[in-house]
């Protein structure tokens, strides 16, 4: 069933963080995205949203360069198209180099679509179960305030944790935090801080008692992720490494790491994350959700991926009123018992506000 593009609408939405959001590389106190909707002939709206930062710190993209791919590159397009299957985008969008952060929140849109004409949960249109999802929230705050989040994050119920660390970081309090939650899951993500210390610092870190280390090195640091996910005993997670299909294969043939973490978002939509999924199911390699500091919109999105097999650990999924006073979707996501429930309606389930 095709999807004839009748309009594509661009919204950017402001809310500052109930509390910042610190990592080693950006404090972030206030959150801009924009939210691409779709709609198709039948009236139906497919919606996504582009969740590149303000600054090129996380990835090369920033919100004002993805508005101006949006607005002048992708939507002249996309407008008017009749597109056959979801995974007819990202060929439309061929010619347009790299930008996957703005082309996955329209592809993203697209598959919400054809999910929704299909009226199908987009968690089942891409082939996931129907299972509650295992929760988690990522701490990412200056040392003294670390002991005091997890203890709120084990409150809310919620069962993995993890922790954004950098080199100079104590491991003794680290050790204690890791310790006092028996039940808890915990990953550390180092966001590429040990780039200029090499591995001797990062084993340091190999005793916390951490499930697995995310993107100790920079991105292209591919030896000195092969040496960590050699002389570590804890995982080795990449992250910025893993932009495309063809960089997970660089991770198994150069064995730089033993997870990777999906992002929708980096990847450039659905059909290329579907892609690395497939390849990492090929070669048994562990797979769980990233998230991106994001609104409900993209959340729903992330949901339906880690419904897919495959996903093994859980992701940074947490309620919608843990980053915002209010979400821009209906009902916002809640946790309960440390889980989230799919929603049962049509393509992303929820309505946005
Ligand atoms: O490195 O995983 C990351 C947030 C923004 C940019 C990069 C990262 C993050 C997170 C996840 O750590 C935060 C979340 O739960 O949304
Ligand atoms: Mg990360």
């Amino acid at each position: 069933m095709a999807v004839k593009v009748r309009g594509i609408q661009l919204t950017t939405v402001r809310q500052p963080l109930k509390n910042p959001f610190k990592t080693v590389l950006q404090q972030v106190e206030e959150r801009e995205v924009i939210v691409v909707a779709v709609t198709g002939d039948t009236g139906l709206i497919g919606y996504g949203e582009c969740v590149a930062f303000e600054t090129p710190w996380y990835t090369e993209e920033t919100i004002t360069g993805c508005r101006f791919v949006l607005e002048q590159v992708l939507e002249p397009l996309l407008a008017n198209k009749t597109i056959e299957n979801p995974q007819d985008v990202w060929e439309l969008f061929g010619a347009v180099k790299g930008n996957r952060m703005a082309k996955a929140a329209v592809e993203m849109a697209v598959w919400d679509l054809f999910a929704k004409q299909q009226e199908m949960p987009l968690w089942k249109f891409v082939g996931g179960s129907g299972d509650p999802i295992p929760a988690g929230v990522v701490v990412a705050a200056a040392p003294s305030k670390i002991a005091e989040q997890v203890a709120q994050a084990a409150e809310s119920g919620y069962r993995r944790v993890k922790i954004k660390i950098q080199p100079d970081m104590d491991i003794t309090l680290l050790k204690s935090v890791v310790a006092a939650y028996p039940g808890l899951q915990f990953f550390a993500d180092a966001n590429g801080s040990f780039q200029a210390y090499g591995v001797e610092r990062l084993k340091a870190f190999d005793e916390v008692g951490f499930t697995l280390i995310e993107q100790p090195f920079s991105e292209r640091q591919w030896t000195l992720h092969t040496q960590a996910t050699k002389e570590l005993s804890t995982k080795i997670c990449l992250d910025e490494s893993i932009a495309c299909v063809e960089d997970v294969q660089q991770m198994i043939d150069s064995r730089a790491g033993d997870i990777i973490v999906l992002k929708m978002s980096r990847l450039g939509g659905w059909t290329e994350t579907l892609k690395v999924v497939e390849l990492c199911q090929t070669h048994s390699i562990g797979m769980w959700v990233g998230g991106m500091i994001e609104f409900g919109v993209s959340k729903a999105h992330n949901l339906a991926l880690a419904s897919l097999p495959g996903i093994v650990y859980p992701g940074d999924l947490s309620a919608s009123r843990h980053f915002w006073e209010k979400d821009i979707i209906e009902p916002e996501i809640i946790v309960e018992s440390g889980e989230i429930v799919l929603s049962d309606r049509p393509g992303i389930g929820y309505r946005v506000v």
